[in-house]
């Protein structure tokens, strides 16, 4: 089938599946070198999932990867264009104007694990735990790893999924690709039992990812999905 029936026809089906992710996605796999980008990556991170889950002494080393090689991993890629925007001024008399503007919202990625790359202009920041932002320093030729809620989950809080934002620049355009790793729809998002311990019980209820995106799509952005999910007080298992 020529290249572009194959891309209208997965087109029609992922607007059928009524997600714009899926269509970004769907077009994207048609072409070779997307797919060896994405097949690399989700190599990576499988390779750190597993060096985790050996530093968190889990015997089943695969217990965190497996669930991305799964062939129903629900993963994904996004290209980022954050397009030059001048300097803003809150206040038209202050001068020095040194506001830039918020591209990417604050928030944590939902999935496992993000490998993110960009080009060489900066503008991704990471929030510490006392609130402050830090600007994380741009290099196309590394990669930038978050923790995602999943994986915060899964390691009962031993790994936390990281609050980040990306602003723009003034003069020049910021180009990100960020790699998604998540589990099957409907796999069971636990803790290895190696982890909980009577001094450590289980924080988070088990959920699935079907019912945690369902969640998180119906908040916002910023909002705190993990927080769905805690245990109460009484309810902690160790
Ligand atoms: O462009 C960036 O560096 C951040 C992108 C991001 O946070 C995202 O795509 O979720």
């Amino acid at each position: 089938m020529p290249q572009r029936n194959l891309i209208k026809r997965n087109w029609k089906k992922a607007k059928e599946k009524q997600s714009s992710r899926s269509i970004v996605l769907v077009q994207c796999a048609q072409l070779s070198a997307v797919s060896a980008y994405i097949e690399a990556v989700r190599e990576l991170a499988c390779e750190l999932l597993d060096l985790m889950a050996e530093g968190l002494r889990v015997p089943d080393r695969s217990v965190f990867s497996r669930l991305i090689r799964d062939v129903d991993s629900d993963s994904l890629i996004r290209l980022n264009h954050y397009p030059p925007m001048p300097l803003l001024c809150q206040d038209e008399d202050s001068s020095p104007c040194n506001q830039n503007k918020v591209g990417f919202g604050e928030h944590s990625d939902p999935q496992i694990l993000t490998i993110l790359r960009s080009n060489d202009v900066g503008g991704l920041q990471i929030s510490l735990n006392d609130g402050a932002w830090v600007p994380v320093t741009p290099d196309p030729a590394t990669f930038w790893v978050n923790v995602g809620d999943l994986l915060q989950a899964m390691t009962n809080g031993r790994f936390v999924s990281v609050r980040h934002k990306a602003l723009t620049n003034s003069s020049k355009s910021r180009m990100s690709m960020a790699y998604f790793a998540g589990p099957p729809p409907n796999a069971r998002i636990t803790v290895p039992p190696e982890i909980i311990t009577p001094t450590k019980p289980a924080l988070y209820k088990p959920f699935t990812w079907a019912e945690f995106k369902k969640a998180a799509y119906a908040m916002r952005l910023g909002d705190r999905r993990l927080a769905l999910f805690r245990m109460e007080g009484d309810e902690q298992v160790a």
